[in-house]
């Protein structure tokens, strides 16, 4: 939305920029997802293998990709080829990469370590931020995405929109919307000021959602929600060569039902905070960064709606992160070597206290995450080779990282499983690839190798008694756990012309020492109703392929489609399937322009899950395909614009859930929607 109040110049001029930074800096091939047509790169280039979408400016480009301009932050997420998610409901659902979830990827905003404070996941950190916040989200697969911490599956960083110093901007522009199923309301505004000294944004959102009702009509219970976000970033220029800029984002979510959980949250609240200084020069090294950063995440479960719980539950749960990093480049020759130096700390806390019916027994109270303190300080060196038609890139990081245990009561509760059990354990990480990467005319291929690993989520852990109502069971963490490694393989090659392009893409994981919930017969379960507990374990390994394709083809200046298909399969060291992973899915889309207008319509599906395992709560999900459309028009009031678009999602108001839905959690039917965005 920020972007919206650019003027058409402005943003042909952004574009123009990010063109030339991704041709010149190497940034990706994901340019022609921006501009939405398909380009051919100089062949003596490097190209990196991030994946990209742009959030922010796509209110204000011409093209847009999205069928709602106001769509949640995940939505846009969920676009890219790599990413999935795993729905609880309407709200806060769980970013994937690659089939793998929270603990085995990274997600950073804008470089920043943020963790939630839910021993359930229901708070994700892609939920602490709207889209007016973000100008986009980069996603690497894999060891590719070191550079911004230690990680298995990739990572992924939302990059937060902000005016750029040194132009000349004053920006108003309000957004609306609505939604006929569950009746969203959206309504946001933001605000910019630039000048040659310094800018200032402020942006503010809120949304508020009823029930929704699956395809043919059933009324899914508790899955309204309410949020607000504000933000403020301002930056100042100290010097021709320096600057400091600060960024502000409070979130705050209410009454956000879960529908596919036994509870609600009553509060999800987050203030992300930063400050940072920026030098163009130093020496002979460029574009130094060092940031300083806090947030800090409040998490309220409620059962209160609820009216059929065997025994109420008060879960709070808190996470604070302090966390600093620098970073700064430098072109030798034929090198372009990247440094990072990073490190955070973060506190942890969740506790939960069970009120029996009969009010003559005492409530019980646990420690489900036991004060836990994170402290992780890691160094990071990329160099990118370029080669006479392509280039060879290497990234290296090793990461020391310390969990303590700082509440006694939690300590001496883990020591009933594990005696032997101290304070303090300490861990090193690290993480080693290259990509090799071919490139011609209208051809690249790209062929990577790495190794990392990563430390055990304070879950996997040290959780104490955390209920999983997947798979019905109490879970145990276990500190001492190995950590889990991985050794992958990839490759792509693309083929690019003028109007079209292909892209072939596979990826290979085998992670020793895996960790996963396994069962524990000797222990007896806490929660009423489970059918029994299960403890963190490291399994002997585990392995996932996936197998992609895309397919663009563009005719004349007003018509294109994109298509994609992919497949994924996972197994552990005994042959039994892992949980969540996606069967055949497939996507297909037309954009139609004529006349100002602009006509999108998508097909969405996915082949029945051959591949499920009941052990882990699964079982098989059917086939479905959904169909969705959307028009949108720009109408220019003098200088100012006002931007329409409607359409449908689900126009077929089918029935379906997907192998990501938390106990089959039906998707939402057929809806209607409005998006208006005015630009002063
Ligand atoms: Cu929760």
């Amino acid at each position: 939305m920020k972007s919206f109040k650019l003027s058409a110049e402005a943003a042909l001029k952004r574009l123009k920029v990010i063109v030339l930074w991704l041709v010149v800096m190497s940034v990706n091939t994901t340019v022609a997802q921006f501009n939405n047509s398909i380009i051919v790169v100089d062949s003596l280039t490097p190209v990196s293998l991030k994946e990209v979408v742009v959030i922010g400016q796509s209110l204000s480009t011409k093209n847009i990709l999205q069928h709602k301009l106001l769509s949640g932050v995940e939505n846009y997420l969920e676009s890219m080829p790599s990413v999935g998610m795993v729905k609880r409901g309407a709200y806060a659902w769980e970013p994937t990469i690659n089939n793998m979830n929270t603990e085995r990827i990274n997600v950073t905003i804008d470089g920043m370590k943020i963790f939630g404070a839910c021993t359930d996941k229901m708070d994700p950190i892609t939920s602490y931020v709207e889209v007016s916040n973000l100008a986009k989200a980069e996603v690497s697969n894999g060891q590719q995405g070191s550079s911004i911490g230690n990680t298995i599956g990739g990572s992924m960083n939302l990059v937060i929109d902000k005016s750029e110093l040194g132009t000349d901007i004053q920006k108003l522009s309000i957004e609306s919307g609505f939604e006929t199923n569950n009746q969203l309301r959206i309504i946001g505004a933001d605000a910019s000021v630039a000048n040659k000294r310094y800018f200032f944004d402020i942006d503010a959102m809120h949304r508020k959602a009823e029930n929704y009702r699956a395809g043919s009509g059933e009324e899914i219970l508790y899955s309204q929600y309410s949020k607000y976000n504000i933000s403020l970033n301002g930056g100042v220029y100290l010097s021709n060569n320096s600057s400091l800029s600060t960024s502000l984002i409070y979130d705050r979510a209410n009454d956000i039902g879960y529908p596919a959980l036994p509870m609600d949250v009553s509060l999800a609240k987050a203030t992300i905070a930063s400050i940072a200084y920026q030098q163009k020069k130093l020496g002979a090294f460029t574009d130094w960064e060092s940031k300083l950063y806090f947030n800090n995440i409040t998490h309220i479960m409620d059962d209160s709606k609820r009216p059929d719980v065997p025994i109420r539950m008060d879960m709070p749960g808190y996470s604070d992160t302090f966390g600093a990093y620098s970073q700064l480049n430098l072109f030798k020759f034929k090198h372009h070597f990247s440094f990072k130096w990073d490190a955070f700390l973060n506190n942890s806390y969740a506790e939960m206290t069970m009120y029996p019916n009969n009010s003559y027994e005492k409530a019980m109270f646990m420690l489900t995450w036991p004060e836990v303190m994170s402290l992780d300080t890691g160094l990071f060196i990329g160099d990118t080779y370029k080669l006479k038609s392509g280039s060879l890139q290497f990234n290296a990081r090793i990461n020391a990282h310390q969990n303590t245990i700082q509440s006694e009561v939690g300590l001496s509760s883990l020591q009933i499983f594990f005696p032997e059990l101290s304070k303090t354990q300490i861990r090193m990480l690290s993480s080693l690839s290259m990509v090799y990467q071919l490139r011609f005319t209208n051809w690249d291929h790209s062929f990577g190798l790495g190794l990392g690993s990563r430390a055990p989520s304070v879950s996997e852990a040290y959780g104490f008694y955390l209920f999983n109502s997947f798979d019905n069971h109490d879970y145990i963490g276990n500190p001492l756990l190995e950590n889990e490694s991985s050794l992958e393989a990839t490759f792509s090659s693309t083929y690019r012309s003028n109007s079209s392009k292909v892209k072939l893409h596979g990826s290979f994981f085998h992670m020793p020492n895996y960790i996963i919930g396994t069962v524990d017969s000797s222990l007896s379960k806490m929660t009423f109703g489970a059918d029994g507990v299960k403890r963190y374990e490291n399994l002997d390994y585990a392995r996932l392929y996936s197998l992609g394709a895309e397919f663009e083809l563009k005719q004349g200046e007003n018509f294109k489609t994109k298509s994609s298909i992919s497949y994924h399969r996972a197994i552990d060291s005994e042959g039994e399937n892992l949980p969540f992973i996606a069967p055949i899915e497939y996507n297909f889309e037309g954009q139609f322009r004529y006349r100002g207008y602009q006509f999108i319509a998508s097909v969405q599906g996915a082949g029945t899950q051959i591949h499920y395992n009941s052990q882990y709560g699964e079982d098989q999900t059917a086939s479905y395909t959904i169909l969705n459309t959307s028009l949108s028009k720009r109408v220019y009031l003098g200088a100012n614009q006002l931007h329409i678009r409607f359409g449908a999602e689900n126009l077929l108001d089918t029935y379906y859930t997907t192998y990501s839905d938390w106990n089959n959690i039906p998707r939402m039917g057929r809806t209607l929607f409005l998006n208006l965005s005015y630009q002063l």
